[in-house]
C-alpha cells in the first residue's frame, strides 16, 4: 500500500514539530509549504536525516509552491502569525484571514479531496473562513483546539490527583478563546466526574475552579513564558491525534471545532464540540445536554466566536 500524504501548511514551529511527529509515527510522506524560502526546505532535510537514527521511512520535500501539495490525503494548517505577550488571539484576525484566502485557494486547486486541519487563530473564526475560501466540504474541514484545551485540563487534574494523564478525561468545548468552556460534569478519573470527587475529598472546589481558569488562561500561561511565540508542542501533538484518526478510521471521540447546522442552536459557525473521526472526516456530531449554567457558558463563547466572523466579513466581502 503506497504511502499516505501529509501536507504541512506552514513550517514554523507547530509545522516542523508536526512534521517529525508524522515521521515518528510513520502516518506518511510530509510535504513541507511555507512562504519563507529555505525554511520548510532546511527542516524537511534535518527531519530526514534523523530518519536512520529513530528508524522511520518516510519522504520529505520542503516548498514554496503548491502544487507539490497535489493528492495530499491529509493537510495540516498552522500558516500565519503567532501571538507575542500582551497580544489576544482576536488580534491576530486581519493578518491571518489574508492567509487563510491563500491557503483556501491553494487547497481548491491542488487538494479538494484532502481531510483538512486548522491550526491557525483565532482558531473558530478562521476554520470558518478556510472552509469558505476552500469550498471543502464540511465533513472534510475541522478546528483543532478542544483536544489541546481538554489535554490542558487534563495534565492539570493529572497533576492534582496524582494519577497517570491516561486516566483522567476532560471535555472542553465552545469556541477556542478565554471564554471556553471546560466542563466538570463531563471529565473524569477513570470514569468518576469532577463533582463527585469533590464531594469525596479528593479535592477542593476552589482547587478545581482554579484548574479550570487555569485551562482556559492556558494558551497566554505558555506566551507568557515564552515571550516569543506560542505553545506548539501540545498543539502539534493534538492535531496528529486528529489525522491518526482520520487516517487510521479510528473514529475517535474528540472536541474539535466543527461546522454546526442547527445542533446546539448554532447555524453556519465552526464551534468546539465532540466529533466523531473516521476515513469520512467528520462523521458524527454528539450533542451532549447542558445544564442552565453550562448553557449560559456555551452561548458565551459562541456569541463570541460570532462577533469575530463577523469582523472577518467585515474585512472580506466576498466572506458575507
Ligand atoms: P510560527 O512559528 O510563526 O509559524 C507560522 C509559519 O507560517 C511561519 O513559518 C510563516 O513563514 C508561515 N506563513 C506565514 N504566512 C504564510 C502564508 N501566506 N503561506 C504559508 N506560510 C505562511 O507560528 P506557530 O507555528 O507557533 O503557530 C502557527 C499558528 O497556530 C498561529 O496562528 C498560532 O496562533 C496558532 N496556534 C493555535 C493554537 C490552537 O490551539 C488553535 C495553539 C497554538 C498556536
Amino acid at each position: 500500500m503506497a504511502r499516505k500524504k501529509i501536507a504541512l501548511i506552514g513550517a514554523g514551529q507547530i509545522g516542523g514539530t508536526l512534521a517529525h511527529l508524522v515521521g515518528l509515527k510513520e502516518l506518511g510522506d510530509v510535504v513541507l509549504f511555507d512562504i519563507a524560502e529555505g525554511v520548510p526546505q532546511g527542516k524537511g532535510l534535518d527531519i530526514a536525516e534523523s530518519a536512520p537514527v529513530d528508524g522511520f521511512d518516510a519522504a520529505y520535500k520542503g516548498t514554496q509552491d503548491y502544487a507539490d501539495l497535489a493528492g495530499a490525503d491529509v493537510v495540516i494548517v498552522t500558516a500565519g502569525v503567532p501571538r507575542k505577550p500582551g497580544m489576544s488571539r482576536d488580534d491576530l484576525l486581519g493578518i491571518n484571514l489574508k492567509v487563510m484566502r491563500a491557503v483556501g485557494e491553494g487547497i481548491k486547486a491542488h487538494c479538494p479531496n484532502a481531510f483538512v486541519i486548522c491550526i491557525t487563530n483565532p482558531l473558530d473564526a478562521m476554520v470558518w473562513a478556510l472552509q469558505k475560501f476552500s469550498g471543502l466540504p464540511a465533513n472534510k474541514i475541522v478546528g483543532m483546539a478542544g483536544v489541546l484545551d481538554s489535554a490542558r485540563f487534563r495534565h492539570f487534574l493529572a497533576e492534582e490527583f496524582g494519577v497517570s494523564v491516561e486516566d483522567v478525561t476532560a471535555f472542553v468545548l465552545g469556541g477556542h478563546g478565554d471564554d471556553m468552556c471546560p466542563l466538570v460534569r463531563y471529565s473524569t478519573v477513570a470514569g468518576i466526574p469532577l463533582p463527585d470527587l469533590v464531594a469525596m475529598g479528593w479535592t477542593t472546589q476552589e482547587k478545581l475552579d482554579a484548574m479550570v481558569e487555569r485551562t482556559r488562561k492556558g494558551g497566554g500561561e505558555i506566551v507568557n513564558l515564552l515571550k516569543t511565540g506560542s505553545a506548539y508542542y501540545a498543539p502539534a501533538a493534538s492535531a496528529i491525534a486528529m489525522a491518526e484518526s482520520y487516517l487510521k478510521d479510528k473514529r475517535r471521540v474528540l472536541p474539535c471545532a466543527a461546522h454546526l447546522t442547527g445542533q446546539y442552536g448554532v447555524s453556519d459557525m465552526f464551534v468546539g464540540v465532540p466529533i466523531v473521526i473516521g476515513a469520512n472526516g467528520v462523521e458524527k456530531i454528539v450533542e451532549v445536554s447542558f445544564t442552565q449554567e453550562e448553557k449560559a457558558m456555551f452561548e458565551k463563547s459562541v456569541a463570541s466566536v460570532k462577533s469575530l466572523v463577523e469582523a472577518c466579513k467585515g474585512i472580506e466581502p466576498a466572506l458575507a
